[in-house]
């Protein structure tokens, strides 16, 4: 693993290469970082706690990666990157930071991938495995980077870990007891050539695990691997979990066993019923017991910025699903929360467009939105693929869009905030654009 000859570069000073740096300087490793950033988020964070360590921004330093014998690569930046290729044809190893993390774990790492819905699952299956008593630490790209859990949590005797198709791409010996693919709808797709190139690399997360959980309804999920459990929102079979229907009800079920009725889940909507099958089949087959997953899934009131009620007023309810950042994730908003509803929605949406194709997005917007409210870079790509469906107008800021909101809905309606778009044109990250949202809307 660490040559005794081994010079580390960390790239990227984000959350994860400080987190890399804290890893690295533990074990006495020799380092350096270098971020392409002027004034990357936690320089000065860095500078302080590592006066002596060398780091350069502004550009990818080529003379301080020239003396690399490992790379250690930030999710942001891509292989492809042209500094990165160039050290990695040289003949520099290139990691990241759960990499290392999978190189230094010694207890079972339960890992979760899929377009949308894993950090709804990573937590849900965290919450579980806590109800039973383990020592467990949650985090990955879900926030808090898998290396800080590690070397915080000495004690911790389960890690159940989020993970990006960014993280999987410099990730080669994890291996996690049980590993899970949820969904794969197009993302990323100014990173990836094309959707198989992308699920390749999510299919990454089940190299090495002894246990796969698949979603039945997305064949592209599947996996050969012979240990394996199936979530489906049809009906199960054995050995399965899914959707059953008794006496005009509908049950969360393993194989012909009714275990939860959905009335008694505080969230609704297909796409959060796929999640708890989900959770349940990964803790299932992790050995924990439906009664205490059952309770864990009975209290879970979901996520914030996952459509997030903020407040109702004048009879109009307020969502915030600023995490739906991409096609998948607004459709499955969309659909969750317009079905359920006696009104119309309004949504706001629009922001990075990360090269996508929204033409998806077309019917669900036309069957459950009164109009849609477009901010962002990618505002007239959304509004060519809708404006045929439903009337659209064009935001310049958040107060902007929810003050239009406001005037398009109509009683019983609710506002939806869900822009199909990475925040980074306009906001800090997904978090600041929902946290902005919500402050106006309490304002209103
Ligand atoms: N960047 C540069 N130059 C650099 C390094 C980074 O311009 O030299 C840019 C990147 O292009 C990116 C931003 O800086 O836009 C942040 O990149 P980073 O790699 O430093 O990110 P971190 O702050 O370390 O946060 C990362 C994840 N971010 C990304 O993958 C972009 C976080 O997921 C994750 O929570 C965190 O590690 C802990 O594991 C965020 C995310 O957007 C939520 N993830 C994507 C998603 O969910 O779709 C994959």
């Amino acid at each position: 693993m660490h040559g005794h000859s081994d010079f580390y570069v960390v790239v990227g000073l984000g959350v994860t290469g400080l987190s890399c740096a804290r890893y690295l300087h533990s074990h006495g490793i020799p380092f350096a970082v270098t971020d392409s950033r002027i004034d990357p988020p936690n320089l000065s964070t860095f500078q302080n706690a590592f006066p002596d360590v060398q780091v350069v921004t502004g550009k990818l330093d080529k003379s301080l990666l020239n003396r690399a014998t490992k790379i250690v690569l930030s999710p942001g930046v891509a292989r492809q990157e042209p500094a990165i290729a160039e050290q990695a044809k040289r003949g520099a190893a290139i990691l990241g930071d759960v990499e290392l993390f999978a190189q230094a774990v010694n207890v079972p790492v339960i890992a979760i991938t899929g377009t949308n819905a894993k950090s709804t699952v990573t937590t849900l299956v965290g919450e579980m495995a806590k109800a039973a008593g383990y020592a467990v630490q949650v985090g990955g790209n879900l926030g808090v980077p898998a290396l800080d859990l590690l070397v915080k949590n000495p004690n911790a005797n389960l890690f159940v870990l989020e993970l990006s198709s960014f993280q999987l791409e410099t990730t080669y010996s994890l291996k996690p007891l049980i590993a899970t693919v949820l969904n794969i709808t197009p993302d990323h797709m100014d990173r990836y050539h094309d959707l198989a190139e992308y699920q390749q690399v999510k299919h990454r997360v089940y190299q090495h695990c002894q246990i796969a959980i698949c979603n039945k309804d997305d064949a592209l999920t599947d996996t050969s691997i012979p240990q394996k459990t199936y979530f489906t929102l049809q009906s199960p079979k054995e050995n399965e979990f899914g959707l059953m229907s008794k006496e005009g009800e509908t049950y969360l079920a393993y194989g012909n066993q009714c275990l939860l009725s959905i009335k008694s889940l505080p969230l609704m909507g297909k796409h959060y019923y796929a999640n708890a099958l989900a959770s349940l089949a990964i803790g299932h087959r992790f050995g924990l017991s439906f009664e205490l997953m059952l309770k864990v899934l009975q209290t879970f009131k979901g996520l914030p910025h996952r459509c997030q009620f903020i407040r109702e007023r004048n009879g109009v309810r307020w969502y915030n699903d600023s995490k739906g950042t991409n096609v998948g994730a607004t459709q499955a908003a969309i659909e969750g929360l317009g079905s359920g509803i006696p009104g119309k929605l309004i949504l706001i949406a629009g922001g990075l467009g990360k090269n996508a194709d929204f033409s998806p997005l077309a019917p669900v917007v036309e069957k459950y939105t009164r109009h849609v409210v477009l901010i962002g870079q990618a505002a007239n790509d959304l509004a060519a693929v809708i404006d045929k469906h439903v009337p659209v107008s064009f935001a310049a800021t958040m107060e902007d869009a929810v003050q239009q909101a406001s005037e398009a809905a109509q009683q019983n309606d609710s506002v939806l905030l869900s822009p199909a778009c990475a925040s980074y044109d306009m906001f800090k990250n997904f978090e600041h654009r929902g946290d902005v949202f919500i402050g106006i809307v309490e304002r209103l």
